[in-house]
């Protein structure tokens, strides 16, 4: 007789895909609960509709039919006899309306209350709520910026750099930092222009904008019966346009401030009467702390936090939907060791991580003491292009940082992937790289990294690696999936992207924050090209007019992001080719620096 004997469900239903899917399935055999995979046709070899007990297709790829299709899904739900559903992180996991649907149909939803949810769903409500409770935001308004009038007072009161952020926005979409006064009214249009293509709201605020803050986020856990604990803090300030590539627990911070942050963050749920699994987000800069959002899902980064208190978020989250108390409490949560995660991607980091989804030639993952390998993935196995493009989650764990940091390094070294391209090598690089080694980096940490080493990277440096010992692909074995003018589909923070390639040879300079540089023609220096298929919004220049390296050309909008394109050396310009409200394609010629 095992403990879920008495519970209201003994069969759960996955909405989701990949490893999460996978994830959940363990801790679901772990409990004795019967498992329900749903997949997409894109989805009918994946490793998660192997692994459930029972499988069932629910749609074409676009997740818009499938993993995003609430009544196809409670059908499912339905006919297999399920009693509750789990949503994993994506797709519908921070869905309000999903979660009523389930529990109108009589399903146990594996997370917060919609009510939880709704409470902090939108930025602005969620700054009211922290400032009411005390905990600290960022400088600015907690209101609806309604014109540039009263955005430039705020803005003047606060003062420059700020943010104008979405209220509905997440994952830095529909986030516009300006440095003066003159870009105020432009990034307030554009920042509500995004606010409504991509979320139907084009509320926005504003924040004094930090301009090298630390990335720390709290796990927090809480029950139905009013237990709410903040389990530890991760550092998640490696990342690349807003997708994080590296994550850590617990978060390098001096031990008075961890603890202030941790309190914080358990106030905001213990107000909002929290279940489940959540995270408050926050920005630290020296010893001040920012609080920035909740997320109301199990996140990608939950297995660091699991790998320094031993603790199982995702039976945490089954125990707790089925009404049982919290199964374990504050001193349960003392970090033993460090621990850190590698998000492993088919992306080319010497291509601007250019997503390369395919089929896996080879795929031997590391293993050893303080390993751990989360994935959704087998050799022969082809990812499709339709979703993101994770590969793996690397975890390791050490007695402490620099053991785990090491350990990180030797696992990437072991880790054997051919076919498609992938991360390792970048990690690699970052695992052994100084700055990262001592700890505590900001937001900025990887544009200021300088990649072009990956190049011809060898991550065998140490002599005492066996050199038999098969390394990451290298470019002869890599198998390019995606050539010039192919698209594929990405998954960045839950949101979907339609990705064109624009060449075979793309410049390999990574760009900084999200200035979009214009390829230029290689034959044709000067010749400024568009990097992606788009509409041009504005142009910001006139022919003849002089312009200094790095000026702003014109704005090209592309899956409802706006792009700047900006003068790839100082010149005058010769040519204007197109006009606003033109489409162009990759590679088309916009204009021409003489
Ligand atoms: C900020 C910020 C600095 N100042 N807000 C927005 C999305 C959220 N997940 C993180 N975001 C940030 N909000 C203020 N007032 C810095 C970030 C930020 C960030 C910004 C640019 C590039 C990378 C970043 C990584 C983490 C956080």
């Amino acid at each position: 007789m095992n403990e879920t004997a008495s519970w209201p469900f003994h069969k759960v239903l996955i909405a989701n895909r990949g490893e999460i899917a996978v994830r959940v399935i363990q801790a679901c055999r772990e409990l004795g609960l019967v498992t329900v995979a749903v997949y997409s046709e894109a989805d009918r070899d994946a490793l998660h509709v192997q692994l459930a007990d029972e499988s069932h297709e629910i749609g074409p790829a676009p997740a818009a039919q499938s993993y995003l299709n609430i009544p196809r899904i409670i059908e499912v739900a339905r006919e297999s006899g399920a009693g509750a559903v789990h949503p994993g992180y994506g797709f519908l996991a921070e869905n309000a309306l999903f979660a009523r649907t389930c529990i109108e149909a009589g399903l146990v939803f594996v997370g917060p209350t919609p009510e939880s949810m709704a409470a902090v769903g939108g930025k602005i409500a969620a700054r009211a709520l922290a400032e009411r409770l005390g905990v600290p935001v960022v400088p600015g308004a907690t209101a609806a910026l309604e014109s540039v009038e009263q955005a430039a007072t705020v803005a003047a009161r606060v003062g420059y750099p700020v943010a104008i952020k979405a209220s509905a926005g997440g994952g830095g979409r529909g986030l516009k930092v300006v440095a003066t006064p003159e870009e105020l009214p432009g990034a307030l249009e554009s920042a509500r222009r995004e606010g409504a293509a991509y979320f139907a709201d084009p509320t926005v605020f504003m924040e004094r904008y930090l301009t090298a803050p630390r990335h720390i986020e709290v796990q927090v856990a809480g029950d139905t019966h009013g237990a709410v604990v903040a389990v530890g803090t991760r550092d998640c300030s490696v990342q690349r346009n807003h997708q994080k590539l590296i994550e850590e627990a617990p978060a390098p911070l001096a031990p008075a401030l961890a603890r202030r942050i941790m309190a914080a963050a358990e106030r905001l749920a213990a107000d909002i009467g929290y279940a489940g699994a959540g995270t408050a987000e926050f920005l630290v800069e020296g010893d001040e702390f920012f609080f920035l959002e909740m997320n109301t899902r199990i996140q990608v980064e939950h297995t660091v936090t699991e790998a320094v208190t031993g603790l199982d978020m995702v039976k945490m989250q089954l125990r707790v939907a089925a009404g049982e108390p919290l199964p374990f409490t504050r001193e349960d949560c003392v970090p033993f060791g460090h621990a850190i995660e590698c998000r492993i991607n088919a992306e080319d980091p010497t291509a601007r991580f250019r997503p390369g989804p395919g089929l896996l030639r080879r795929y031997r993952p590391p293993t050893g003491p303080g390993v751990r390998v989360d994935s959704g993935v087998y050799q022969g196995y082809t990812i499709p292009s339709s979703y993101d493009s994770m590969i793996a989650k690397l975890i390791t764990w050490g007695r402490d940082r620099d053991e785990a940091r090491r350990r990180m390094a030797r696992a990437l070294e072991q880790f054997d992937i051919a076919g498609v391209p992938s991360t390792v090598t970048f990690h690699h690089l970052v695992m052994t790289d100084e700055a990262f080694a001592a700890g505590g980096v900001p937001t900025t940490y990887l544009a200021g990294l300088d990649l072009s080493e990956l190049e011809s990277y060898d991550m065998a440096t140490d002599s005492a690696a066996t050199p038999t010992t098969p390394t990451a692909p290298t470019s002869g074995e890599t198998l390019q999936t995606a050539g010039p003018g192919e698209t594929f589909v990405v998954d960045v923070n839950d949101k979907r992207f339609t990705v064109r390639v624009a060449s075979a040879r793309r410049s390999r300079r990574a760009s900084r924050g999200d200035r979009q540089d214009a390829t230029t023609d290689g034959s044709a220096p000067g010749t400024v090209t568009s990097p992606m298929h788009g509409v041009v919004l504005r142009v910001a220049v006139a022919a003849g007019q002089e312009v200094a390296a790095g000026d702003l050309l014109m704005t090209v909008e592309a899956m409802k992001m706006e792009n700047e394109i900006t003068a790839p050396r100082a010149g005058s310009v010769a040519s204007l080719d197109v006009a606003a409200g033109a489409t162009v394609d990759a590679g088309t010629i916009l204009a021409t620096i003489g």
